[in-house]
């Protein structure tokens, strides 16, 4: 994985990267100590009880009774002011909006929280959603050469090849499909390791995984999907949130809550006029 500085990091190298190198970078120095600390402590106090949530990937795990070793802590925005300001961070924003368009959202803001002895997820893609395994209900000829996601992962552990840093076959977002068996996942991949508050931006048409960890400390990541602003994002967040979070949102996070794309709409409600065209 290439590896950037808050410094170094230059949207249109990583583009390139995302695009066309390896699928995946890394950087280092975007949020302090504080941050990461705040944010680590509350997810690990969102999922203390390892109540039953929706998840994914997780087949094998499922079978052997070790499910509650991976949590999940959905619609972060409404569980500290931390994980807003990830969320918007210049930097990010800055190479997104060359990624997505300026107009890009955010689909979902959630922690993967993986505990000592918890397994590891199937080999998959992010975007489309987790159904791609029924290629047959997409576009024919759907393919992955512009982006339509990208994926951030802010670390807050030390992302090790034995804690489960998350593994990726660097290239695979070259072309759109599920790894099979024959593709040798696990004998190709590398892992996006770090340290805690370093953050791994891929593109998640890349094949990735989490990957089990075998370390005697937790492995949290924030996850943050985000989209091109037509796409549908995954988790409905203007619905989760308090009325108030909304209203006060800065123009970044509106921008991210989607609240600037009118689509759908209900156009026969909708003021008279040429609403688009050519000015
Ligand atoms: O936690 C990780 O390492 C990756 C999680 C992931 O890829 C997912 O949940 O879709
Ligand atoms: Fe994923």
């Amino acid at each position: 994985m290439k590896r950037f500085t808050a410094e170094t990091a230059d949207p249109a190298e990583i583009v390139q990267e995302l695009l066309h190198g390896g699928g995946a970078a890394g950087i280092s120095g975007l949020f302090s100590a504080e941050d990461i600390t705040d944010a680590r402590a509350i997810i690990m106090a969102q999922s203390e009880q390892s109540a039953e949530k929706a998840t994914h990937f997780q087949g094998a795990a499922e079978e052997v009774g070790n499910l509650n070793l991976q949590r999940r802590v959905w619609n972060l925005l409404a569980k500290g002011e931390v994980f807003s300001r990830m969320a918007t961070h210049p930097v990010l924003m800055a190479i997104l909006r060359d990624f997505l368009g300026t107009e890009f959202i955010m689909g979902s803001i959630a922690a993967n929280r993986i505990l000592p002895g918890g397994p590891g997820q199937e080999p998959h893609v992010d975007y489309p959603y987790w159904d791609f395994h029924k290629p047959e209900t997409h576009p024919v000829g759907f393919n992955g050469s512009f982006p339509m996601n990208a994926q951030v992962s802010v670390l807050l552990d030390p992302f090790t090849e034995e804690s489960g840093a998350t593994g990726y076959v660097p290239g695979s977002q070259r072309e759109l499909r599920y790894p099979t068996p024959e593709d040798d996942f696990y004998g190709r991949c590398e892992r996006m390791t770090g340290e805690a508050g370093d953050v791994a931006l891929f593109y998640g048409v890349t094949w990735h995984c989490a990957m089990p960890n075998n370390a005697d400390h937790d492995r949290s990541a924030v996850l943050i999907q985000y989209l091109p602003k037509w796409v549908k994002p995954m988790e409905d967040m203007p619905a989760a949130l308090p009325r108030t979070f909304v209203d006060q949102a800065s123009p970044e996070l509106r921008q991210l809550l989607g609240m600037n794309y009118p689509y759908p709409e209900v156009l026969d409600a909708a003021k008279a006029g040429n609403a688009e065209g050519r000015k």
